[in-house]
């Protein structure tokens, strides 16, 4: 961490940022590499769940998405334009490993090889994420996350990809937002692989942990020293509406179900006491066997955090039940009133500053902001050009956050601006855009919006 010492400035935040800070985009495979039947590609659990019908809103799918699998050399010079000193993009599950069994696909592998060559030519460091939520379909079959075997073909997986890009790359992410495997993907069914079983969806989020570990500790030990790992993790901050004894056992629920039942076993090597608690009334256990905290608590270098808001709960519903008609504890987002983005979440800047100090007293590890963004209606002018002074406004504060929580003692060295581009926004389909950049969709013309110049502005004028 860089040890100078800047005054803590409220009124521009962001000026406090050392130029050791470090800034770069995100994006992820399925959202933006469409060519989804092309190099030896197969189908991943996205490509099935898009043809369910009223599953994605407008039966809209990654098929095309942004083009990057035939469009990459433009997007990098994009990329290099802004400014940044990194990249993160994850890989494709299906593409380098066709089915999710036997070897690596050459032409799959190849075309993040050349990626990779592409951004680094550009002056950009590549940051890898392995999984963003492709799971081949092949596995899904076979029992999906919630299935133990998935974890150890994972690290497999992992291992291909290692092999062909370590040379070149640095930091490795495993996991995207295991939250969202699991829980939206087998528990409310609003991801792939559309499942609805509680019960599943926390043998999936112990699977997706060992997976994590399994694939940490292979790379690590075919590592020269020279590289780092880590995951990231999605989250944000639960209040509870009052004081009531209901109102902050739904905030501790949500906290111990959103943050504590990764980090928990990632950093102490145990889940939360009053989680397995819970579990256990609802009948639901954790499918853990001999060992595997062991290998869940590797080391980490580098915690990844994605932050979009933050909610108020209540633990009552609106007659005042504590539980709903099946016996279960009622937690219910609370509106308080705050401005919201287009996704319908309210904008919460001062929960990121707090998130972040509370995952540096409680965990202690290395951070980068891995993502952060906003989508809006944004309305192009004749040109495709995007006036986004919404978003602008919400990068401003939610950086600005960032560096308070460096002010407050969090060690956090760099932040990831989501997303590149505007993309495919899973189940809402191509309507809500995250980019900095607009995608015309009909044409593929990549438009900056007034947020990419602002954010390579801001990069510019912290660099001194
Ligand atoms: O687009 C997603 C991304 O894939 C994962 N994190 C949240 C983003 C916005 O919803």
């Amino acid at each position: 961490m860089d040890t100078t010492v800047t005054p803590v400035d409220h009124a521009n935040p962001i000026a406090t940022l050392p130029p050791s800070f470090r800034w770069g985009v995100a994006t992820s495979a399925y959202q933006i590499e469409g060519a989804v039947a092309e190099g030896g590609r197969t189908r991943s659990i996205w490509d099935t769940f898009c043809e369910v019908p009223d599953a994605i809103d407008k039966g809209d799918t990654g098929e095309i998405a942004c083009d990057h699998y035939h469009r990459m050399p433009q997007d990098v010079a994009l990329i290099r334009d802004l400014g940044v000193d990194l990249y993160r993009f994850s890989v494709a599950w299906p593409r380098v490993q066709p089915r999710g069994q036997g070897p690596v696909n050459p032409e799959g592998i190849g075309f993040y090889d050349r990626l990779t060559d592409e951004l680094l030519a550009g002056g950009v460091e590549p940051w890898v994420t392995l999984y963003h939520w492709d799971l081949p379909q092949e596995l899904e079959d076979a029992g999906g996350w919630p299935n133990r075997d998935t974890a150890y073909r994972f690290a497999d997986y992992s291992m291909m990809v290692f092999d062909a890009l370590q040379d070149r790359i640095k930091t490795w992410t495993t996991l995207n937002e295991p939250w969202c495997s699991a829980m939206l993907g087998y528990a409310y069914g609003a991801h792939a692989p559309g499942r609805r079983d509680f019960a599943a969806s926390m043998r999936a989020v112990h699977h997706l942990l060992l997976g994590h570990g399994l694939a940490t500790e292979r790379m690590r030990a075919a590592s020269d020293g020279r590289h780092e790992f880590g995951i990231t993790l999605n989250m944000g901050v639960s209040t509870p509406q009052t004081d009531s004894a209901a109102d902050r056992d739904a905030a501790r629920r949500s906290d111990a179900l959103g943050t504590r039942i990764y980090l928990d076993p990632l950093v102490r090597g145990r889940y939360p006491a009053d989680l397995v608690d819970d579990l256990a009334r609802w009948g639901v256990t954790l499918p853990v066997e001999d060992g595997d905290l062991e290998v869940i608590r590797t080391p980490l270098d580098v915690l990844g955090v994605n932050y979009y808001f933050s909610e108020t709960v209540s633990g009552v519903d609106e007659d005042g039940n504590d539980t709903d008609p099946d016996g279960l504890p009622v937690s219910r987002v609370i509106p308080t009133g705050r401005p919201l983005t287009a996704m319908g979440w309210e904008i919460v800047p001062e929960g990121f500053t707090q998130l972040l100090v509370r995952l540096h007293n409680d965990y202690g590890l290395p951070i980068y902001v891995t993502e952060n963004g906003s989508a809006f209606d944004d309305v192009p002018d004749e040109t495709g050009y995007v006036d986004d002074e919404d978003r602008v406004s919400y990068f401003d504060s939610h950086i600005g956050a960032v560096a308070l929580a460096r002010q407050q003692g969090a060690d956090i060295r760099g932040y990831f601006a989501w997303s590149l581009m505007d993309n495919f926004e899973w189940a809402y389909g191509y309507d809500k855009r995250f980019g900095i950049v607009r995608v015309d969709y009909d044409t593929q013309e990549r438009t900056p919006k007034r947020s990419a110049y602002w954010y390579r502005d801001t990069i510019r004028s912290l660099r001194g």
